[in-house]
């Protein structure tokens, strides 16, 4: 109810009499049940409180008209509410959005006949009852149906009704029908706006006729993306905002690049000279330049502009590099938001601090509604571990993707309609009205400020070529290209409209346009003798070489007892679930004489140790903070309180933040954002942990187009980690493989590491020594092959001297043989669980094994090959080398590692596969079956009779 006394009488006393009586029956009916009344007028009791004439005037007014009237007219007042509703609700609808190629037509959701009113009708009735806040000379109904049609359904249109939050919608409400921020610009200000737009123009023409047949995606049609784009900037650098991460497709990419991010054009202009001619190359492949050493396409690269605040403070603007799969860089981009964000200084959770950064995402209007990932990201928006205060999403819409209608592309109106299910508001807005588009980013800027939510812009253009300037779009949009063809560009659009208002001259845009390309046309013939024809190639840093068996790794029995007995307390009052103190009861004496670390000890003292060293880590992934096996539980709930404690926020000396959190449902976009986090925050271990190994295959896109390249193309480096839970343990076809076959068939030049290990102390090591890599020239990503039974199997736990002593062993014994050298004939490698399984059958064995030498990869890639060569040297008698893994032969390591091992096979000696035979599904479903054929493969891995394969 509204607070102001005063203003609610003045409301009231706005009705006439005969109305009085008909809003006091009203009223009663209302104080009975609000249901019983109108939800129009319902809205009036509930804003406006009771009516305040009622005690004073009413009844005398009533008697002297007839009822009948009372009700005409009340009946016309809500309808005529109904109508200024339709208007706000609806307004879109007939909205002038698209410049060109549609149009939209009157709408019978807010024509006053289908409320039953005419003008006059209208006319009758007093403005404040429609519109409490209703501006000077906006005197009646008409009025008020003339001035917000005005603003609801111009080159610019909002849809905010889906959001839920009464604050939020009043505050949208008030400041779109003030027109707060409709700002009207000086004429010096649309005087820049048309320089800055006739700059754009004029570098895509420049690009069109110098670099003929080269695709570019132009910007045309869709100009107004960059004073959007400046505006960010402008509006980000006046608050001090320390970064902006911009992330945008291959879509008028080079425009923003050159003019928001001021990439030098003459940059721009060296890469397309030495670009092939794509005519002859289907796809958007093509050679570089760029920080990473095969680089890539120059409409895929990244760039960052620095803006001076006048002291040495400053807003750094990026634009990431992206890849050619659409809208996956958008949780990479919140992901270095976010890393922005957090400070992770300190040891307990990081603080987040929204003013540190914000980001920007420009879209496809195809893609924002097709591809899923965009789902997933906008869901990450409102969640604890992932929200950055809210992304402004702009939809680059012009209209068509690659040669496909919108009609054929979406079951939606809008291709921004997704955005509503997350209560975002939304503004489509007229590309050719660039002033509309000014106020429309600004609308947003301030929206994003005052609530911390998403945004999104609709930028309605089109497209003046084709998908690329090769393609032939009259081919398959004929009438919409006719009517493109037709159409004036923008900058002469909006010329006309500077002319007729005065502001400018006949000549002013043509001497601007000669301007800007003298000024591209000298900066290109300055550069062709200079920097054209250098083609410089780039070799892959020779510390991605490094095999990082230098890095120490070991932890004092001192530290390492210290950091273990902080783990185990609680703080007082905490009421610990009891089954899980027994787990921990546990845990007490596991680093103690004679007895052994398990794998939860031994992950949680690596993560303890490495916060104490000064790193942060931040680890997610669903159920992670439990464990999905329920190994870890590393955040405790009190029994009593729901209250939350992690062990690891107790430490004393931990000297850096430890961030663990549950993620949403989600593969694609949690490791997207989590890569992203971990280039932006090099000198954080960021750990994402799959489920079961084997979704990680719904996060394809980012393995392959960024974490295992994206260094070679762009230079962006990471060390994260990512912990893929595999093994054969008769789970069936989907929770056995993480597809290990897949992450050495994309492993080159050092690009990430694979392994696959057996004790938890070569764990914790592994882990320490990734910690160790970050924000260096040695860094690059691990994938870890994570456990799922050895979880809990006693083979895997290590002594604490482990712990103190070791370093990780790429290449390491199996623990139980003891073969002298001499005389092994044969030697059987494999890596991870096999490997235990035969251990746990060599001592069930009566069998000696005098012959047989067996040894553990426990990291696959790169492959050991100094340590496998040193041991080979030492096995003069052997006979044969086999291969055993648990994964059919087609997949697991054996493709990768039979190349290597057959290059040193000596004369008379043999290489031989043991395991499954070739299949199209990972596994059996039964698990009897599964158990047979386990068996079967430890048994003839270790069968002293030589035989062929499994
Ligand atoms: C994941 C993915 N699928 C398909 C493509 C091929 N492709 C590149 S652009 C494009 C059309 C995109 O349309 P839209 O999102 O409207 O952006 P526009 O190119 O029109 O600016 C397609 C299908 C791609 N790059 N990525």
């Amino acid at each position: 109810m509204s607070q102001n006394g005063e203003s609610n009488q003045k409301f009231w006393e706005s009705f006439h009499g005969p109305n009085i009586g008909y809003i006091e029956e009203q009223y009663e009916l209302f104080k009975e049940d609000a249901q019983k009344v109108d939800s129009s007028i319902r809205d009036l009791f509930e804003h406006y409180g009771a009516p305040q004439w009622t005690e004073a005037q009413g009844k005398t007014q009533i008697e002297a008209v007839s009822p009948t009237m009372d009700s005409v007219y009340m009946e016309k007042v809500t309808s005529a509410i109904k109508l200024v509703e339709a208007i706000r609700r609806h307004g879109h609808l007939e909205a002038d959005i698209y410049p060109v190629g549609k149009e939209n037509s009157k709408n019978a959701l807010l024509d006053p006949q289908t409320y039953g009113l005419s003008e006059a009708d209208l006319q009758e009735i007093p403005a404040n009852l429609l519109w409490k806040d209703a501006p000077v000379g906006i005197d009646n109904g008409h009025d008020v149906v003339k001035y917000l049609k005005g603003i609801y359904t111009g080159t610019i249109s909002y849809e905010y009704e889906h959001v839920n939050n009464h604050e939020e919608i009043d505050w949208l409400l008030r400041n779109i029908e003030s027109r707060t921020y409709s700002e009207d610009l000086s004429k010096e200000e649309k005087v820049q706006l048309l320089d800055r737009l006739a700059h754009v123009e004029g570098f895509e023409n420049f690009l069109h006729r110098t670099f003929v047949g080269q695709k570019r995606f132009s910007i045309e049609g869709l100009e107004a993306l960059v004073p959007v784009l400046d505006r960010v900037v402008k509006y980000a650098t006046e608050d001090r905002i320390k970064n902006v991460m911009m992330g945008m497709a291959h879509r008028g990419r080079l425009s923003v690049l050159a003019h928001v991010l001021s990439k030098p054009v003459d940059l721009i202009f060296s890469e397309f000279h030495h670009s092939p001619d794509k005519g002859l190359v289907p796809s958007e492949g093509s050679i570089g330049m760029s920080t990473g050493w095969t680089g890539d396409v120059s409409y895929h690269f990244g760039g960052t502009r620095e803006v001076k605040h006048g002291d040495d403070t400053f807003t750094r603007v990026t634009m990431a590099h992206n890849p050619s799969h659409l809208e996956f860089v958008n949780p990479v981009v919140t992901g270095f938001t976010r890393a922005a964000q957090d400070d992770r200084s300190k040891s307990g959770a990081p603080k987040q601090r929204l003013d540190e950064a914000f980001s920007v995402l420009v879209h496809g209007d195809a893609a924002f509604i097709g591809e899923g990932i965009v789902a997933e990201s906008l869901n990450l928006s409102g969640i604890p571990g992932y929200q950055v205060g809210g992304t402004i999403h702009i939809i680059a819409n012009n209209l068509v993707g690659y040669t496909t209608d919108q009609e054929e592309g979406r079951s939606t109106r809008y291709a921004s309609d997704l955005a509503k299910g997350f209560e975002i508001p939304v503004i489509h807005v007229n590309a050719d009205d660039p002033v509309a588009c000014v106020a429309a980013i600004t609308l947003a800027y301030e929206y994003r400020k005052k609530f911390n939510k998403d945004f999104v812009i609709d930028l309605v253009g089109y497209r003046r070529y084709g998908h690329n300037e090769m393609d032939e779009p009259r081919a398959t949009q004929p009438l919409l290209y006719k009517a493109i063809d037709n159409h004036p560009t923008v900058v002469k659009g909006y010329a006309k409209r500077l002319l007729n208002e005065g502001i400018i001259e006949e000549q002013t845009l043509p001497n601007l346009e000669e301007k800007v390309e003298k000024d591209l046309q000298e900066i290109y013939n300055s550069m062709v003798e200079a920097d054209l024809d250098t083609l410089e190639t780039l070799e892959m840093p020779a510390e991605l070489g490094d095999d990082l068996s230098d890095i120490k790794t070991a932890v004092s029995f001192q530290t390492l007892k210290s950091l273990h007995e902080g783990l185990l307390e609680r703080p007082e009052g905490f009421n610990q679930f009891r089954r899980l103190s027994r787990v921990f009861k546990r845990r007490e004496k596991m680093l103690d004489d004679g007895h052994k670390a398990d794998w939860g000890t031994a992950e949680t003292l690596a993560y303890a140790s490495i916060v104490a060293d000064g790193t942060p880590i931040r680890l997610t992934g669903q159920d992670s903070e439990r464990g999905t096996f329920a190994h870890r539980h590393l955040v405790l709930y009190d029994e009593n309180t729901n209250e939350t404690y992690c062990p690891i926020h107790g430490l004393e000396e931990a000297k850096a933040s430890f961030d663990i959190r549950n993620s949403p449902l989600s593969e694609a976009a949690v490791l997207g954002f989590e890569y992203g986090y971990s280039v932006h925050a090099p000198e954080t271990l960021v750990i994402w942990e799959a489920q079961f190994g084997d979704f990680a295959n719904v996060a394809q896109v980012i393995f392959d187009q960024f974490i295992s390249s994206a260094r070679a193309k762009w230079g962006d480096k990471s060390n994260m980690v990512m912990l893929l839970p595999h093994g054969y343990e008769g789970q069936g076809p989907e929770h056995s493989s993480a597809r290990l076959e897949r992450f050495l068939q994309m492993a080159a030049e050092n690009n990430w590491i694979v392994a696959n290990v057996t004790s938890s102390a070569q764990f914790f090591h592994l882990l320490r020594r990734q910690a160790a890599i970050g924000g260096t020239e040695l860094a690059r990503p691990l994938i870890v092959m994570s456990p799922k039974s050895l979880l809990r199997n006693e083979r895997v736990s290590s002594e604490a001297k482990e712990f103190t002593e070791g370093v990780f062993e790429p290449l390491r014994q199996q623990p139980n043989l003891r073969v002298s050298k001499k005389n092994a004939k044969r030697l059987l490698l494999g890596s991870g669980k096999i490997m235990v399984d035969i251990e746990e059958a060599i001592d069930q064995s009566e069998e000696s094994f005098n012959w047989l030498r067996a040894l553990r990869v426990e990291q696959l890639y790169p492959f050991p090959e100094k340590q496998f060569i040193q041991e080979l040297k030492q096995l003069p008698n052997l006979e044969e080398i086999v291969w055993v893994q648990e994964e059919p032969k087609n997949m697991g390591s054996w493709n990768f590692v039979s190349e290597i091992l057959g290059e040193h096979l000596k004369e008379g000696q043999s290489l031989r596969y043991v395991g499954r035979p070739e299949r199209s599904s990972p596994s059996v479903g039964d698990t009897n079956i599964h158990r047979v054929v386990q068996a079967q493969i430890v048994k003839e891995a270790i069968d002293p009779l030589k035989g062929g394969n499994s």
